[in-house]
């Protein structure tokens, strides 16, 4: 930044920061000015060890040189392009990049600018296509409990975190949910997928029933459950799913917001689960949280659908002014290209038992009621403070800030995500970090 800005402000009142607890914040507030690899750096000179990703984004690690060097020319030699009826080579060659790593059978790609744009466009695909092939019948949509589709009136409609949803009054009509999959007292401390659970999968078809099995357009679900606490799918439950979707024509979304690029040690959570959906939808990982950007990437057959009708007609009535906006698709091609580089999509597999062991290594700890992981994920529940939910996992954040290491809290679960070019050490690191952390809170 220009050494004429002035980047310690005096006032925080004019920001109302999102997700935030606003007054406790501006009360003590935490800002970071740097970043570099594992780490960032506080406005007083802390080195704070990122065991979060930034908010699950920052796969390759921060300021890494081929993308900050791609979004630097880019801006220098095509700062914007009009999205529509106009285009420009990176939007083009991002996409035909991405699809050399999404499952086989996906290779449209549709952009956003963020997870929550991505859903509300998969969601419209999903009632366009049926409407066009002559089955405009099919306009439900079925999430699940606890899941998180962003914050968009689709997203919160299809979504099941209540706190998302209760202040805004009645959201989409014809949405029902999936129960969620979380059974602590059959698989807590289960490593990787639980054993238990699989049979809720079949709810699906009770939904089905209930509705009509022909008024259901779409099934939108997280392959893992990351923002409501790292919920991770039962083996079976998955296949089961797609079993009841297929049956029925339903189109199955796979929200990869978070476990897209790598998360799991595999391109994406339907690589790992080999289970493939018809749409996924993405964002953060995608230009490893540099510039805002997500993708809708479908099926060609839903794709292909709308290419009909009259050839200078538009085909599809969505997108945004910054859709494939140039500096983005250059951060996107320099984030993928360091993943190719650095194998980071398939980093996470290698590290994965390492993350495990040491994580579980926590059981004993004082509060600890479960602990789950897969991939580069990991969830410690803690008990909470009778009357106080939330209060104890907030603590802890805070105090490892204090002690050097950036953790997330969800209610009272621990959740935690690092960029994919974490070290062993650093995963000590970051453990020892919330083990002492754990012993230090009431
Ligand atoms: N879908 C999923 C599955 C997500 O996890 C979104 C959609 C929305 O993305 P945008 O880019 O609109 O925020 C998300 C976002 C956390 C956390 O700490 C998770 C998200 C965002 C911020 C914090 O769990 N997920």
């Amino acid at each position: 930044m220009p050494d004429n800005i002035t980047v310690i402000p005096n006032d925080l009142n004019a920001f109302w920061m999102p997700f935030t607890a606003n007054r406790q914040f501006k009360s003590h507030p935490r800002m970071l000015s740097k970043a570099k690899d594992m780490h960032y750096e506080t406005i007083d000179g802390r080195k704070i060890l990122d065991g979060t990703a930034g908010l699950w984004c920052v796969n390759a690690g921060h300021s890494r040189p081929k993308i900050v060097n791609a979004v630097q020319n880019q801006v220098a030699e095509l700062d914007y392009a009009p999205a529509f009826q106009m285009g420009h080579p990176n939007a083009f060659e991002l996409a035909n990049r991405l699809i050399d790593i999404t499952p086989k059978g996906l290779n449209k790609v549709f952009y956003t600018n963020s997870g929550s744009e991505s859903v509300e466009t998969a969601l419209k695909i999903a009632l366009a296509y049926h409407k066009i092939k002559g089955d405009g019948g099919r306009t439900r949509l079925i999430g699940r409990e606890r899941g998180y589709h962003g914050v968009n009136f689709g997203g919160i409609s299809v979504g099941g975190i209540v706190n998302n949803r209760k202040m805004f009054g009645t959201l989409l009509g014809g949405v029902d949910h999936l129960p969620h999959t979380h059974l602590p007292d059959k698989n807590a401390f289960s490593k990787g997928q639980p054993e238990h659970g699989a049979e809720l999968a079949d709810d699906l078809e009770r939904i089905a029933t209930l509705h009509d099995p022909s008024t259901i357009a779409a099934v939108i679900i997280e392959p893992i459950a990351g923002s409501t606490g790292v919920l991770i799918p039962p083996r079976g439950y998955l296949e089961r799913i797609r079993e009841i979707c297929d049956k029925h024509g339903f189109l199955l979304i796979f929200d990869e917001v978070i476990t897209g690029f790598g998360r799991l040690g595999s391109p994406f959570a339907a690589d790992y689960f080999g289970v493939t959906p018809d749409i996924i939808t993405t964002a953060k990982g995608l230009t490893s949280g540099v510039i805002p950007m997500g993708a809708v990437i479908v099926k060609e057959e839903i794709h292909d659908i709308f290419m009909n009708g009259p050839e200078n007609m538009i085909e599809f009535f969505h997108g945004y002014t910054y859709s494939g906006n140039p500096i983005a698709a250059a951060a996107g091609i320099g984030t993928l290209e360091t993943y190719s580089d650095e194998n980071l999509l398939t980093r996470g597999s290698k590290l994965a038992k390492y993350w495990e062991n040491k994580l579980h290594s926590l059981s004993e700890h004082p509060f600890v009621i479960d602990i789950r992981n897969i991939g580069l994920i990991g969830a410690i529940e803690l008990q909470a403070i009778d009357g106080m939910p939330t209060k104890r996992a907030f603590n802890a954040f805070l105090k490892a800030f204090d002690k050097g290491c950036l953790i997330r809290t969800t209610g009272d679960i621990i959740a935690l995500s690092p960029p994919l070019i974490i070290t062993e050490n650093q995963i000590d690191e970051l453990i020892d970090c919330i083990g002492d952390v754990l012993y230090e809170i009431d």
